[in-house]
């Protein structure tokens, strides 16, 4: 239920005093704890299927999945790290949250309403640890522990209310213990609590940590079919990317295969203590001496490449989905499993070599789907599948009716409580708006927005050049060929045009708006 916040403050009604008095039996609500990770593709998670099914290393995630329920088209708004945080946080586009953008922000406006703060307010004990990338110190949580920007794999730092200091450990690891602690500290307050548990990992340069240094050696993985593309049938925005494995990514900081040693501090890797360095020395050494030697060229690089790629992001999801165990165990262990919902989800999406890419960005599949999964006891049917389109904008309000807190009517998504109950609203959302603007910057994907429905796209190049696309995802699922200018499509396009228009309108959002507040 949604509830204008401002025409209540307006008759002097707090919306504490209406959470507060619409509560029954406050301690029963349920603890939440939101597990996000980092650029997680969920083509590396065993339960969503596809090429990596037998070799994603997610137990512990797919534990999630068999007892509560898997998003198939959990759809994110601005398929970037600091954005989707922000969306997350507030329950709003980012024309409105503020935060547009990674590169050229300014801080995130943390004194805005954020999901966070209704539910502090409402009596719950809130709390923030992993990476944060808002640049501005987290508000409405009780304890905070963040990575400055990006953060680093090995011996990081954190930031505190305190001040910075760096730790001894693998970041996973680290992020883990503090979860667990901040868990058993708090577990006996006499309130529920909310924790957002954000991992670093997968993120770009794939670090493994030292329990999983060795664990894809020696495996070869399937390819993704699309990995030579070559983007014809497609526009600009397509061919002038800088995404590649082929060109983009780097053979030493990516992939670890240094010559000059001198560029490991450009990673982090000048933090690993002379014990860790020995460790990792011993796994990388050999694949750089036979690299070198073997003189890879063509299709026979990338080839290698997209290999060795996917050895360190695989290990990088090892740690986290044993990070995702030790926390379902301390549940169980603490009998806090059956009031406690679990959500593991990632920023966004991220591509695996699909189109020949690493990285995100795109409204196409792979970087505009987000895993999401949630377990529910009691509530969620165990091992459900859900197909409708929900998004990232949806958590907030989500959150908020599992607490039982007023949903103010500003924010822009929908609460899926119905859905995790089974009971999908007939009028549920049919279609998607997406609005992505960091360029230029990392990665050259130029600005565009656009509309999602079950079958097709329509997406909008318009900065600097003026392109149309549109994709039938039924009759080409990998996104391999626009058709707007096939003129068998032209009533589609049309019509998508038009609810195009409708849903910028009901987002407040425009072409116009985008371009007053962007850099020239
Ligand atoms: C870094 C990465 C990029 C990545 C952005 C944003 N480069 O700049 O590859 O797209 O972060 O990622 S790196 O060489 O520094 O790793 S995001 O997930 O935070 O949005
Ligand atoms: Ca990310």
């Amino acid at each position: 239920m949604k509830i204008n916040l401002s025409a209540l403050t307006a008759l002097g009604i707090s919306s504490f005093a209406l959470t507060s008095c619409s509560q029954s039996g406050m301690h029963q609500r349920p603890n939440i704890i939101y597990i996000m990770s980092d650029d997680h593709a969920y083509q590396a998670i065993s339960a969503y299927g596809g090429i990596l099914k037998d070799l994603a290393p997610t137990p512990n995630i797919d534990r999630i999945t068999r007892e509560g329920m898997r998003f198939d088209r959990c759809l994110v708004t601005n398929s970037i790290s600091g954005p989707c945080r922000a969306v997350i946080l507030t329950g709003k586009y980012s024309h409105l949250n503020g935060f547009i953008t990674n590169e050229g922000q300014k801080p995130f406006d943390g004194s805005q309403q954020t999901f966070p703060k209704l539910l502090q307010k409402s009596g719950y004990n809130t709390a923030i640890i992993g990476k944060w990338h808002l640049g501005s110190d987290p508000t409405g949580v009780d304890h905070w522990e963040i990575l400055p920007g990006q953060g680093n794999y090995y011996n990081p730092d954190f930031i505190t209310k305190d001040g910075r200091h760096t730790e001894t450990g693998y970041v996973t690891e680290l992020i883990t213990y503090k979860c667990l602690k901040w868990l058993k500290e708090n577990k006996d307050s006499g309130k529920p609590f909310m924790l957002m548990m954000h991992h670093k990992a997968p993120h770009r340069e794939w670090q493994p940590g030292p329990e999983e240094l060795t664990l894809y050696k020696d495996v070869t993985f399937p390819e993704p079919t699309t990995l030579f593309d070559d983007y014809s049938n497609r526009g600009a925005a397509e061919k002038s990317q800088d995404m590649t494995i082929s060109k983009t990514m780097r053979l030493e900081e990516d992939l670890k295969l240094y010559k000059d040693r001198g560029k490991m501090k450009n990673t982090g890797l000048n933090r690993l203590s002379p014990a860790q360095m020995a460790a990792w020395d011993s796994v990388y050494n050999p694949i750089i001496r036979q690299f070198y030697k073997s003189d890879l060229k063509g299709n026979d690089l990338i080839r290698f490449k997209y290999q060795r790629y996917l050895q360190d992001y695989l290990a990088c999801i090892a740690a986290v989905d044993k990070s995702v165990g030790e926390v379902l165990d301390f549940l169980k262990e603490n009998g806090l499993d059956k009031n406690t919902i679990v959500i593991y989800a990632s920023d966004q999406g991220f591509y695996l070599g699909e189109h020949g890419w690493f990285d995100k960005r795109w409204m196409f599949e792979q970087s505009y789907r987000a895993p999401l999964i949630i377990k529910w006891p009691g509530v969620v049917k165990p091992g459900s599948i859900n197909s409708n389109m929900v998004s990232n904008l949806d958590l907030a309000e989500t959150f908020l009716d599992m607490a039982g807190v007023m949903v103010p009517s500003d924010m822009q998504g929908r609460s899926m409580v119905p859905i995790l109950k089974g009971l999908t609203p007939r009028n549920w959302r049919k279609e998607h708006y997406y609005h992505y603007y960091e360029y230029p910057g990392s990665h050259m994907v130029k600005r565009h927005y656009g509309i999602s429905t079950e079958r097709y796209k329509l997406i909008h190049y318009y900065y600097d050049i003026d392109e149309w696309e549109l994709y039938d995802r039924k009759s080409d699922p990998e996104e391999m060929k626009n058709v707007y200018n096939n003129p068998s499509y032209a009533s589609v396009a049309r019509n998508l045009h038009k609810r195009l228009q409708k849903l910028m309108i009901k987002y407040g959002d425009s072409e116009e708006f985008a371009r007053s507040f962007l850099p020239k």
